[in-house]
C-alpha cells in the first residue's frame, strides 16, 4: 500500500523508492519494499516449473526444473489420477497470505476452489485475524466490515497486542504508522500501548501497559463495567443503530477493576484511568491486532475492543473506529444498505476433531490430522497456493510427518522451502514488479479512503505464465477438461458471470442493462485487471459503466468542506498513478450494516456464550511457568523474506527474548544456547535477555527455521534460526473459531 517509485535500467532496479507523490503514503517506506529489486533478481527464486520426483520420500531433493507445457502435462495427469483414486473429498487447499496482497490471488482462489470441487480450504487467516473477521460479522454483518482507527484524527489511541512500528500495521492500513502516531502527540493527543513486551510502539507512546498474555478480554470487561459503574456509556448516534448493548453490559458484570487485577496484571488503578481516559477524550479508539486474536480468549476480545469504542460513543465518529469505505470489493458496499444476510459460522465441521466452519473454511490447526488420521475424507491430495504453512501453524513437527501420507501434493510458490520442498510440482509466479496491483483487500481496511492502480513494472519471461493463469489451468485441471484447457475460458466465464450478477441486481448501479454491451466496455481488458474495472465501475465511486457522469460525492473533508471525485473505472485510475484520494473516512452508519436485523448485533448469542469461558479465567490461578508470545521485526516478513541478504544481515534476530529477573534463577546468560520446550516440542535457541519482556513471558518470532534439506534458499539457510512453531499446540485453539492460540503458551526454559 506504500507507493514506490522505481529506476530501471535496461532489465534491472537500480533504485527504489518512496513515492512522494503518493496521495496515501507521500513517501514512506519500510525496508522490505526497497527490496522488490533484489526479490526480483534473486537467482533462488523460481523462474521455471520443479518437478520433484518423490519429494515426501526419504529420496526427496531431487527436484528438477521442467517446461511450463511439461508441467501443465504432468500437473494435470498428477491430478486428475489423484482425484479418480482418491475422490474429491480426499482434496484440500491451503491459502496462504500473499494471496491477499495482489489481484491474482485474491480474484482466483474462489474459481480454483469451485473447480476443485467441495474441497477442504485452510488458509493463513485461522493462524491470524479470524476472531476479528467473524466478530465483525456477528457485529455488523460482514466479516471484513472491521472498524479501522482513525489515526489522523483522534485524540486518544490504545494499541493493544500491535506492534506497528515494526509491522506497519494490519488490519488497518496506514503506510508510515510512525509519523501518524507521532502526530498524534503532536496535537497534544495521547498513545496507550497495551502489550507484555515493551515494543518500540510502546517506547513511543505515553503509557504502555504490560498486560500478562491473554488477559486483554478480561481488562476490557473490565473497563466496560467501569464506564458502566460511572455513569459513562454513551453510544452517540451508534446507540439509535444498536441492538443488546444492555444485555452485553450485563454479561460482563462479574469483571470489575479488582477482580482482573491479578490474571491480567494491570491494576484497578490504571484500568479505571484507562476507562476515564477513553470516556472524557474528545475522541478516542481502541484497536486490537494479533497479540489479541491469536489467543484463548480472540473473538471475545475482538468483539470487546468494539464494545469499548460503541460504549464511549467512538464507533463510526471522526477520531474513532470508523468503516472503510472501499472502491472496490467490499460486501459492505453492495446489496441493500442497511441490512443483509449476515454472517453464519460453524455450518459445518472438521472430520477428526469436529472443530466448526468460518468463512468456509477449517481451522489450519487441524490439518496435520486430517492428514494422518485414516479414514473416510482422509486428506491425499494437497494444494498450497502462497503458503509455507510447515514454519506457519501449529505443531509443524506434526505436520511435517504428515506430509508422507499424502499422495499428491502441488504448491504454487516462487521458492522451494520448508513447504514446497514436499510438493510433487511447483509452479512459481511471476515477480512482484512483473504484476500489476490494486490492492483488493487492505484498501477495504484503510484508515483513508484511496484507490490506486500500478500496471507491471518489467515485463514477464517470456512463455511464463501469470499467477491467475496459473490457478485457473488448476480449476480446469481438477474439473477434467484436460491438459490443454485455456485459462481464458475460466476467466471468460468468471467475468460473464459477475456481469450477469450485476445487471441481476436490483440494487446495483447496472440493474437491467444489457451484459454484452458491459463486456463490449471491458474489453480488451482480461483477467484480473478486467474483474477490477467491472468492480470499480459498480463500485461505490463507480462510473456505472456511463450511467454516473457527475462528479462522486465524498462527504466533508477535514476542514467541513464537501469533497467529491470524478467516477471511477480502471481508466481512471491509469490516469492517476499516484493514486486517488478518496477523502478522510465518513460516518457509515446504518448503510454500513448488514445484519438481518438492520443494527448492530451488540450481543451476538455466539459470543455472549462465551463469556462463561471469561468467567472461569478468573478463578485460574497460574501456575507460575512462563509463557511464550511472539514478535515481529521491520526488516521480516512471516517466512519468506528471508532469502534477501539485506533483510537478515546482521545481529542473529531469531533469539529467545527473556527477563533477567527470569534468567537468574535459570543460570541463563545473554548469548547462550537454551532449551525450551512445550507440551509438543522443543527447541534451542540463544537468549537475549532483555527489561523489555515482563518477568514470567518469554518471546520467539516465527518464521524461522530455515536449512531444512532439499530446499532452494542458499541466503535464508545460511541464518536459518529455530521454528518457534514447534511449540505451538494444535489442541489449543480458540473455542468459537478454531484459531490457533500462538500467544500464552506454557513452556519450560532450562540451558542446554
Ligand atoms: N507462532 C506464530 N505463528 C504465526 C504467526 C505468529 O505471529 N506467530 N503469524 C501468523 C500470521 S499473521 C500469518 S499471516 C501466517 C502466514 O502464514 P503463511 O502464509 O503460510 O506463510 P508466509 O510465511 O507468509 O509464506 C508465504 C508463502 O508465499 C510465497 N509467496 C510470496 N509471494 C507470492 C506470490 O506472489 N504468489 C505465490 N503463489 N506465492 C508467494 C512465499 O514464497 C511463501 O512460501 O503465519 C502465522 N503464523
Ligand atoms: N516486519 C514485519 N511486518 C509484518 C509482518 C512480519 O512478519 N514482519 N507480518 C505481517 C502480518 S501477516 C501481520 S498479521 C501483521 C501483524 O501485525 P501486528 O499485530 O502489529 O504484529 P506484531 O508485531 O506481531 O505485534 C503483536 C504484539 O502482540 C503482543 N502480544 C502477544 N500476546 C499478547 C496478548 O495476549 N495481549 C496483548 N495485548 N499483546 C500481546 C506481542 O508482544 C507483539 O508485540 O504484521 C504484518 N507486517
Ligand atoms: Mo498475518
Amino acid at each position: 500500500m506504500c507507493g514506490l517509485e522505481l529506476s530501471l535500467d535496461g532489465g534491472r532496479v537500480t533504485r527504489i523508492r518512496g513515492d512522494r507523490d503518493d496521495v496515501f503514503s507521500g513517501g514512506y517506506l519500510c525496508p522490505k519494499g526497497t527490496t522488490l529489486g533484489r526479490l526480483h533478481d534473486d537467482p533462488d527464486r523460481l523462474r521455471a516449473p520443479v518437478h520433484q520426483p518423490n519429494a515426501r520420500s526419504a529420496a526427496a531433493g531431487a527436484a528438477q526444473p521442467v517446461t511450463w507445457t511439461e508441467a501443465w502435462h504432468l500437473t494435470e495427469e498428477l491430478l486428475r489420477t489423484a482425484i479418480d483414486t482418491h475422490g474429491r473429498d480426499s482434496v484440500a487447499i491451503y491459502l496462504g497470505n500473499p494471496n491477499v496482497h495482489h489481484l491474482d490471488g485474491t480474484l482466483f482462489a474462489k474459481p480454483l476452489i469451485r473447480g476443485l470441487g467441495k474441497p477442504k480450504v485452510f488458509s493463513a487467516s485461522t493462524v491470524d485475524q479470524r476472531p476479528k473477521e467473524v466478530a465483525s460479522g456477528l457485529m455488523f454483518g460482514t466479516t471484513l466490515s472491521v472498524a479501522v482507527p482513525d489515526i489522523d484524527r483522534t485524540d486518544l489511541v490504545v494499541l493493544m497486542g500491535a506492534n506497528p512500528l515494526e509491522s506497519n500495521g494490519s488490519l488497518a492500513t496506514a503506510p508510515d504508522w510512525p509519523g501518524r502516531l507521532a502526530a498524534v502527540r503532536d496535537r497534544g493527543g495521547r498513545v496507550v500501548v497495551i502489550d507484555p513486551r515493551r515494543t518500540k510502539t510502546a517506547r513511543a507512546a505515553d503509557t504502555h501497559l504490560a498486560i500478562r498474555p491473554g488477559a486483554d478480554a478480561l481488562l476490557l470487561a473490565a473497563v466496560v463495567t467501569e464506564l458502566e459503574r460511572t455513569g459513562r456509556v454513551d453510544p452517540g448516534h451508534a446507540g439509535e443503530w444498536t441492538v443488546g448493548l444492555d444485555e452485553a453490559i450485563a454479561s460482563l458484570a462479574a469483571f470489575t477493576p479488582e477482580s482482573v487485577a491479578v490474571r491480567s496484571g494491570v491494576s484497578p488503578d490504571e484500568i479505571r484511568s484507562l476507562a476515564a481516559q477513553l470516556a472524557d477524550a474528545k475522541s478516542a479508539v481502541v484497536y486490537g491486532r494479533i497479540g489479541t486474536t491469536t489467543q484463548r480468549f480472540g473473538t471475545l476480545a475482538s468483539w470487546l475492543v468494539d464494545l469499548v469504542n460503541l460504549c464511549t460513543g467512538n464507533l463510526d465518529r471522526a477520531g474513532g473506529a470508523m468503516f472503510t469505505k472501499a472502491a472496490a470489493g467490499a460486501a459492505n458496499t453492495r446489496g441493500t444498505p442497511g441490512v443483509g444476510r449476515g454472517v453464519r459460522i460453524g455450518r459445518f465441521a472438521s472430520r477428526v476433531r469436529g472443530l466448526g466452519e468460518t468463512m468456509g473454511e477449517l481451522p489450519v490447526a487441524a490439518l496435520a490430522e486430517e492428514i494422518d488420521t485414516d479414514g473416510p475424507g482422509q486428506i491425499k491430495v494437497l494444494i498450497t497456493v502462497a503458503g509455507n504453512p510447515l514454519l506457519s501453524t501449529p505443531n509443524s513437527a506434526r505436520l511435517e510427518a504428515a506430509m508422507e501420507h499424502l499422495e499428491l501434493m502441488i504448491s504454487v510458490d516462487p521458492y522451494v522451502n520448508e513447504t514446497t520442498r514436499h510438493a510433487d510440482i511447483v509452479l512459481p509466479p511471476p515477480s512482484p514488479i512483473q504484476r500489476p496491483h490494486y490492492d483488493l483487500a487492505f484498501t477495504q481496511l484503510a484508515v483513508r479512503n484511496v484507490a490506486n492502480y500500478s500496471p507491471p513494472v518489467m515485463e514477464r519471461d517470456p512463455d511464463t505464465p501469470e499467477e491467475w493463469e496459473i490457478l485457473a489451468r488448476l480449476a480446469a485441471f481438477a474439473q477434467g477438461l484436460g491438459p490443454e484447457a485455456d485459462p481464458a475460458d475460466v476467466d471468460d466465464l468468471m467475468i460473464t458471470t459477475l456481469v450477469g450478477a450485476a445487471v441481476a441486481d436490483e440494487t446495483g448501479p447496472v440493474h437491467g442493462r444489457d451484459a454484452t454491451d458491459l463486456l463490449a466496455e471491458l474489453a480488451p481488458r482480461t483477467g484480473p485487471e478486467r474483474m477490477l474495472d467491472l468492480m470499480l465501475r459498480i463500485g461505490p465511486y463507480g462510473d456505472a459503466f456511463g450511467a454516473v457522469t457527475e462528479p462522486v460525492p465524498l462527504g466533508l473533508d477535514e476542514e467541513g468542506r464537501p469533497i467529491s471525485v470524478p467516477p471511477l473505472s480502471l481508466n481512471e485510475l491509469e490516469a492517476h498513478p499516484h493514486g486517488v484520494d478518496l477523502g478522510p473516512l465518513q460516518p457509515r452508519l446504518p448503510e454500513v450494516l448488514r445484519t438481518p436485523s438492520g443494527r448492530i448485533e451488540a450481543a451476538p448469542p455466539e459470543i455472549v456464550a462465551d463469556v462463561r469461558r471469561l468467567t472461569a479465567l478468573l478463578d485460574d490461578g497460574e501456575d507460575g511457568s512462563l509463557v511464550l508470545v511472539g514478535r515481529r521485526d521491520l526488516r521480516s516478513n512471516n517466512s519468506w523474506m528471508h532469502n534477501v541478504e539485506v533483510l537478515v544481515k546482521g545481529k542473529e534476530r531469531c533469539t529467545l527474548h527473556i527477563h533477567p529477573d527470569d534468567a537468574a534463577p535459570l543460570r541463563l546468560t545473554n548469548g547462550e544456547l537454551c532449551v525450551v520446550s512445550s507440551r509438543v516440542g522443543q527447541l534451542e535457541v540463544p537468549v537475549e535477555l532483555t527489561e523489555d519482556i515482563a518477568p514470567g513471558v518469554v518471546s520467539l518470532p516465527h518464521g524461522w527455521g530455515h536449512n531444512q534439506p532439499g530446499t532452494r534458499l542458499a541466503v535464508a539457510n545460511e541464518r536459518a534460526g529455530v521454528n518457534s512453531n514447534l511449540l505451538t499446540d494444535e489442541d489449543d485453539v480458540e473455542a468459537i473459531t478454531g484459531t490457533a492460540v500462538l500467544s500464552g503458551i506454557p513452556v519450560e526454559v532450562a540451558r542446554a
